[in-house]
């Protein structure tokens, strides 16, 4: 660990982290950072900002140099701002190295990283077609073919890591126990339950792993709440 994490560690027994996140029915980005954080059990206070109906986050102007969510702010670092996902995790990773934000062996490691790069810039068609959106009653939708390659691809990479047993420790987990990937990978399973994309029985043993934690359950309800809708993001 870095001197000055050490010497600050020292000085306060937890980081002083802010998380800015958006609309937890629809920000598949926040829902990310926010999982990981929470589900990690690493103490930060949630910002949930508007975002508008055509998909900016204004209140991120000057926080983010992207002004894009989620946004992680270190105050015990004199305001350190993290952006972009995976950089968030790779934070967290370092202010935490114990608490598993990387699985343990390396050759997980190693694969759970290039399925994030891969979920950070791939999966384009699903994305694009299917947003995001927990309350959405699940029901069909007639999608391209681009998104049929996305959903196959999805259903190994669940299928592969579910049932490999060469490199899981044991969990319910893509990895085994809980980790990045997961929180990575959580948004794309709800858009294959939410639009009927797959019958797979990998994809359902992930979202089983996922629904069995409090912290998934926290945000899901969260979700539920919420009353604002974002029309574009509202798919038939
Ligand atoms: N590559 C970014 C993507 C973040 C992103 O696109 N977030 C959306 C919300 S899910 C956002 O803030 N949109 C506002 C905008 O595009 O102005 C990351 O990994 O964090």
């Amino acid at each position: 660990m870095p001197l000055s994490l050490i010497a600050r560690n020292l000085m306060t027994t937890q980081p002083d982290l802010t998380l800015y996140i958006t609309y937890k029915n629809y920000s598949s980005w926040s829902l990310r950072a926010w999982l990981l954080m929470r589900a990690l059990e690493i103490p930060f206070t949630e910002k949930l900002l508007e975002m508008t109906d055509d998909g900016h986050v204004p209140g991120m102007v000057g926080i983010s140099p992207t002004a894009k969510v989620p946004c992680l702010v270190d105050h015990g670092m004199g305001g350190l701002t993290v952006w972009e996902t995976v950089a968030i995790a790779e934070y967290l990773d370092e202010l935490h190295p114990d608490l598993g934000v990387w699985p343990e062996h390396v050759a997980d490691r190693a694969t759970a990283r290039a399925l994030v790069a891969e979920m950070h810039g791939g999966f384009s068609a699903l994305r694009g077609e299917c947003p995001m959106n927990l309350r959405r009653a699940p029901a069909p939708l007639a999608v391209s073919d681009d998104v049929r390659r996305d959903v196959a691809r999805a259903e190994a990479i669940f299928d592969s890591c579910l049932t490999s047993t060469k490199s899981q420790s044991d969990g319910l987990f893509l990895m085994g126990q809980f980790s990045a990937v997961d929180a990575f990978y959580a948004p794309l399973a709800t858009r294959l339950v939410t639009y009927q994309l797959s019958d797979h029985p990998a994809v359902a043993a992930f979202m089983a792993a996922l629904e069995s934690l409090p912290a998934w359950q926290e945000w899901h309800a969260a979700a539920m709440r919420e009353m604002a809708i974002i029309a574009a993001d509202e798919v038939d």
